[in-house]
């Protein structure tokens, strides 16, 4: 089973995912976190979006889709393959919002390079944590360039999640990522369970 975890900065993702993988391994579930951008090719390409100068939108996009492809190719599907529950951090939807949403490049075109570089793998689940863009910038200890951009930057993100979430009610859970850590774990358990495939 493929999760995929999304929203804005700070919102908590790495934290949930940390305390689901525990959960799910204390139920015998074999589990991979992972994250994009970085989990392939040694992290190089997350050191060049993250921390590198300033770059053009198809730049960054085509760093973003090289990423993923070799993710999709060398880590994802094995892991599933081997049955594994994968808790990913971020994952194509981001690009869509990030560069689409956000960078004002064309969402169905972003679409399709995700299919492409992915070569159809889609999550089955894809959990939305859900805050205003000042509360999760807030939470940050440091910022990346990403995370630097304008806060209509970040207003943008947040509306494109949104959407998104509106768009494929089936694949997205939406939950208030502005309340407590234990809640935000007990809203996302419930339907994690709902879907996980019996052993
Ligand atoms: N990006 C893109 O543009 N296109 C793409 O295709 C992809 C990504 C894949 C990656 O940044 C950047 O790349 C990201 C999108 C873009 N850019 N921006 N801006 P990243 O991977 O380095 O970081 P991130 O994904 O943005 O998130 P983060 O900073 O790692 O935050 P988080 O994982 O969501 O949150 P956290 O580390 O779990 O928590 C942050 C703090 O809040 C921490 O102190 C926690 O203890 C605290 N916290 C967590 N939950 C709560 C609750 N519920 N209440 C209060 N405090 C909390």
């Amino acid at each position: 089973m493929f999760i995929s975890f999304e929203g804005p900065e700070g919102a908590g993702k790495t934290t949930l995912i940390g305390a689901l993988d525990e959960r799910l391994r204390a139920l015998g579930r074999a589990t991979l976190v992972t994250r994009e951008p970085g989990a392939a090719m040694g992290g190089q390409i997350r050191r060049l979006l993250l921390e590198g100068a300033g770059m053009d939108p198809k730049t960054e996009l085509f760093l973003f889709l090289a990423d993923r492809a070799e993710h999709a190719a060398k880590v994802l599907r094995p892991a599933l393959a081997e049955g594994r529950v994968v808790l990913c951090d971020r994952h194509a939807d981001s690009t869509v919002v990030y560069q689409g949403y956000g960078r004002g490049l064309d969402l169905d075109q972003l679409r399709r390079w995700n299919a492409f570089a992915t070569a159809g793998l889609k999550p089955d689940l894809t959990v939305l944590l859900d805050l205003p863009p000042e509360i999760g910038l807030a939470r940050l200890q440091s910022r990346d360039r990403l995370d630097r951009e304008p806060l209509e930057f970040h207003r943008a993100v947040r509306r494109g999640f949104l959407e998104e979430a509106r768009l494929e009610p089936d694949r997205w859970v939406v939950l208030d990522a502005t309340l407590p850590k234990e809640r935000v774990l007990e809203c996302a358990w419930q339907p994690i369970l709902d879907r996980l495939p019996r052993d």
